[in-house]
């Protein structure tokens, strides 16, 4: 073994996450399949590996991705690795015991490829008691309302991470207004480069900054929605 080979198991919780945030950056997939390990042994919360090491990680390759210090292919081998720690994390956040709380179709818009916090968002909504139809990346009008017909949930939500792709969440809405289907939904929209006042320009119901924000939306128009029902 090499004298500098780093040895994860041995490094304190501290040391660890910042070593996540390396291997993240770096694409070590492996490393951090380990990591998520180390901490979860240590009873970390899924939560908190989640927040704390992987999504902390993966926003300094943002910034770099932004500041062109990294390019699409090492910033596809950091999402590949932050997906894999993601996997590991899926059926811990899921496993809450939550009552069914309500039914959500998600999935990123038209034109944009971007899914791991569209992918964060379905997860941490499973966790929360929400039944989650993921429908991917790069969803047409037509897919979007093809899903809704079929599977009839109260919540529609959609992503985008481009601001060339965010305008298509008002072509989904208008569409749905136009063939009167507008009320039948809660619209929540997240990504990025939106923000509350485009929320609100589009016709959405709300804008979810990150992911504990949809969950937290989607249960107060899920009791809304009851107590409307109810009264
Ligand atoms: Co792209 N990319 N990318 N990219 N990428 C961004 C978005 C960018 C901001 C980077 C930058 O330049 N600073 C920039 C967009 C600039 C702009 O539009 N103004 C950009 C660009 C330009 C591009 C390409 C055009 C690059 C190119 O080809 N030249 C290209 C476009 C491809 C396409 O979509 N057609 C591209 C490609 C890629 C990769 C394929 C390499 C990879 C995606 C891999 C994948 O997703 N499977 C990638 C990545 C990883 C990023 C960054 C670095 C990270 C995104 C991410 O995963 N963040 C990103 C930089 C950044 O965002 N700062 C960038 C982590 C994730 C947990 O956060 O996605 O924000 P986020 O999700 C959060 C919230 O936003 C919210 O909750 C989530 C969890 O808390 N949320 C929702 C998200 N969706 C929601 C839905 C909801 C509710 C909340 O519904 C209810």
């Amino acid at each position: 073994m090499a004298d500098d080979e780093i040895i994860l198991s041995e490094l304190s919780d501290d040391e660890l996450v910042l070593q996540m945030h390396d291997d993240l950056y770096d694409g070590l997939k492996e490393e951090i399949e380990e990591s998520v390990n180390i901490l979860l042994e240590r009873k970390w919360t899924p939560y908190d590996v989640l927040t704390k090491a992987l999504v902390a990680g993966m926003t300094i390759v943002g910034y770099d991705f932004r500041d062109g210090i990294l390019f699409v292919p090492e910033v596809l081998l950091a999402a590949n690795a932050m997906k894999a720690g993601m996997f590991i994390l899926k059926p811990l956040l899921a496993e809450t015991g939550a009552p069914r709380m309500g039914k959500m179709v998600i999935g990123t818009v038209k034109g944009d490829i971007h899914d791991i916090g569209k992918n964060l968002v379905a997860m941490m909504m499973e966790g929360a008691g929400f039944e989650v139809r993921d429908l991917g990346i790069n969803n047409s009008v037509e897919k979007y309302l093809a899903a809704l017909e079929e599977d009839q949930p109260d919540i529609l939500g959609m992503s985008a991470l481009l601001t060339t792709t965010m305008p298509y969440m008002k072509v989904v809405i208008d569409t749905l207004k136009e063939k009167g289907l507008r009320e039948e939904y809660i619209v929540l929209v997240g990504g990025a480069p939106l923000n509350e006042e485009f929320g609100k320009a589009i016709g959405a119901d709300a804008y979810c900054r990150d992911a504990a924000v949809a969950v937290e939306t989607a249960k107060q128009y899920m009791l809304r929605k009851h107590n409307a029902v109810a009264g």
